[in-house]
């Protein structure tokens, strides 16, 4: 049980929404299109699809599975989910047909909404995976939820939630087989976004009040939670980018104080001219976060900007873990110290705690760690230990004042551009190829992903394999930010004596290649 369980109601709606300014008029979202959504719209909106999604009857803990592109009819269906008290299951853009199929059938959403491009196939799935409804968010033609939406009445009544109810699965990590579902609360939402709110000096509108410029797409923790509750829960306004695009974003920095993004936007950011102190003159924080910032770019961006970037680090499981103070150092290289209210320790392989700076696995424990694996009791087993920590999967060290620093994974894992990219999946889909002996696919640095995947690809003994054909059945397949940059056939993979594959070997020797 979370702190919040003593109050009326945990649903995070009913606290998103008690943020809210008094001027329900005013300004919530503007996007890039020219689109002005005020906090009553918001309100309005959200009211109006969560009572379509209960007229439609759903079982308690339905889940409502959402592959659109970004926009804030999105963002409505979003916390219309939540005052709903269903499950919101949110899934990349990228993702195709086998992908999502998968997703589906392990879910088994009763409802599925995708964008029109998509809607044949996806229905197809869907109604094949048990799903009882299909919608578009806002294409007429098929019927869409948000045109059914409009006949429902604009008043709800937020539904009464515990803080240890479901509120979002978001598919994450495949090391080993297939992606698991995480299950987040109303809780561990609402105490993270709190929290966040407190540590990075959220400013309230008699403070002056915050804009938060938003570049991130909404299907994954930054963006969906970090980004968004922390505005909501704020009641701060929203600049609202339908895609990162850097002149767009130096066109909106002299209107905002946040910025939100992965590394590789920072990086996209420095390489335009127009970047310098006079655009960012209004702004109060830089946050960075989902993947390393190198220390090139946090001393570059002090040197063009003025301002330091706040590093943070968190997980799908778990949100916000660590944050570099808001008042204090912000030290580059590293991602600060455990929020209040989560509990970090590094430990050695026997699980006992290692002295201050010495390297270990993170382990984590606090109100905003998820609740398991969604129908996967044993994995989730697995990665907690007898005394209720998380296993991060990362490993670092925490020095004697408090700051981690994250050195590498233990989990088989690439982080590209933000997203991650599991090996295990893409070695699955090579070998099964024709042709095929075996593959190995390993990360290696780059300067604007900050890491790539490479693919090194054995053929069985007398075939003649084609790397671009093997890329582009790779691309036919799978989310595109998921396909290896480079491909190569080799005679061979390096092993060790136990017969593992020696990735650090193949990750040395392709690392120059891959630029
Ligand atoms: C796009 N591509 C990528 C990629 N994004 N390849 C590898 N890694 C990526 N991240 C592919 C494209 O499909 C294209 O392939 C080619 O690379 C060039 O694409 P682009 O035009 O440069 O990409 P763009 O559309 O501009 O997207 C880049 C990006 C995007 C950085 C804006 O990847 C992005 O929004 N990343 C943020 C991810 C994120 O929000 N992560 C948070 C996870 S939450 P082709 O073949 O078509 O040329 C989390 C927890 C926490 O981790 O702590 O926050
Ligand atoms: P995801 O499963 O997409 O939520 O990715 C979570 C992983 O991203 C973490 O386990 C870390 O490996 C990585 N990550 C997040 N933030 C940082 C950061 N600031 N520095 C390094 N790695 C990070």
């Amino acid at each position: 049980m979370t702190a919040f369980s003593s109050t009326p109601n945990a649903n995070l709606y009913a606290h998103l929404r008690q943020a809210f300014p008094a001027d329900l008029t005013a300004c919530a979202v503007e996007t890039d299109a020219g689109q002005i959504y005020s906090w009553a719209d918001l309100e309005r909106g959200s009211a109006m699809l969560a009572n379509f999604l209960e007229s439609l009857d759903l079982p308690a803990g339905a889940r409502i599975a959402v592959q659109v592109d970004k926009s804030v009819e999105a963002l409505m269906l979003y916390l219309a989910t939540l005052r709903a008290g269903l499950v919101f299951l949110p899934l990349n853009t990228a993702y195709q047909s086998a992908e999502i199929a998968y997703f589906l059938g392990n879910a088994e959403p009763d409802v599925v909404v995708c964008s029109a491009l998509h809607f044949g196939w996806v229905s197809t799935l869907a109604f094949q995976a048990g799903t009882r409804w299909v919608f578009t968010l806002n294409d007429d033609r098929t019927g869409s939820l948000l045109a059914r939406a409009a006949q429902c009445a604009d008043q709800h009544s937020v539904a009464v939630s515990q803080a240890d109810d479901l509120a979002v699965i978001i598919y994450t990590s495949g090391t080993t087989g297939r992606s698991k579902g995480a299950m987040l609360t109303h809780g561990n939402m609402l105490s993270n976004a709190l929290v966040l709110k407190a540590a990075w000096s959220w400013r309230s509108a008699a403070q002056g009040g915050d804009v938060l410029l938003h570049t991130l797409p909404i299907f994954h923790v930054h963006g969906l939670f970090v980004a968004i509750h922390g505005a909501l829960i704020n009641g701060s306004k929203m600049i609202w980018l339908a895609k990162f695009e850097p002149r767009t974003v130096l066109r909106y920095l002299p209107q905002a104080t946040v910025f939100m993004g992965v590394p590789t936007l920072y990086v996209r950011l420095l390489a335009e001219p127009g970047l310098n102190e006079a655009v960012v003159r209004h702004m109060r924080l830089f946050i960075s976060g989902s993947a390393p910032l190198l220390m090139d770019t946090f001393t570059a961006w002090q040197a063009r900007t003025g301002h330091t970037i706040l590093e943070r680090y968190g997980m799908s499981e778990t949100i916000m873990l660590t944050s570099n103070p808001y008042n204090g150092e912000r030290r580059g290289g590293t991602v600060g110290m455990p929020l209040p209210s989560v509990s970090l320790r590094v430990v050695d392989a026997q699980g006992a705690p290692v002295p201050c700076g010495e390297i270990g696995d993170i382990q984590v424990k606090g109100a905003n760690v998820f609740a398991g694996y969604w129908r996967m009791p044993e994995k989730t087993a697995e990665e907690f230990t007898f005394d209720g920590f998380f296993k991060t999967g990362d490993v670092g060290k925490q020095a004697e004042d408090g700051y981690v620093t994250i050195v590498g994974r233990s989990k088989d894992l690439i982080i590209s551009g933000g997203y991650n990219v599991y090996p295990a999946e893409l070695e699955g889909f090579i070998n099964d190829l024709p042709g095929v002996a075996e593959s190995a696919v390993v990360g290696v640095p780059h300067p604007d992903f900050g890491e790539v995947g490479v693919a090194l690809v054995v053929p069985r003994p007398g075939v003649q394999l084609d790397a671009q054909h093997i890329l582009s059945q790779l691309k036919a397949t799978l989310a595109n930010y998921k396909v290896p940059k480079q491909c190569h056939v080799v005679p061979d993979l390096p092993r060790n004596t136990m017969g593992k594959v020696q990735k650090n070997l193949l990750r040395q020797q392709f690392a120059a290649k891959a630029n």
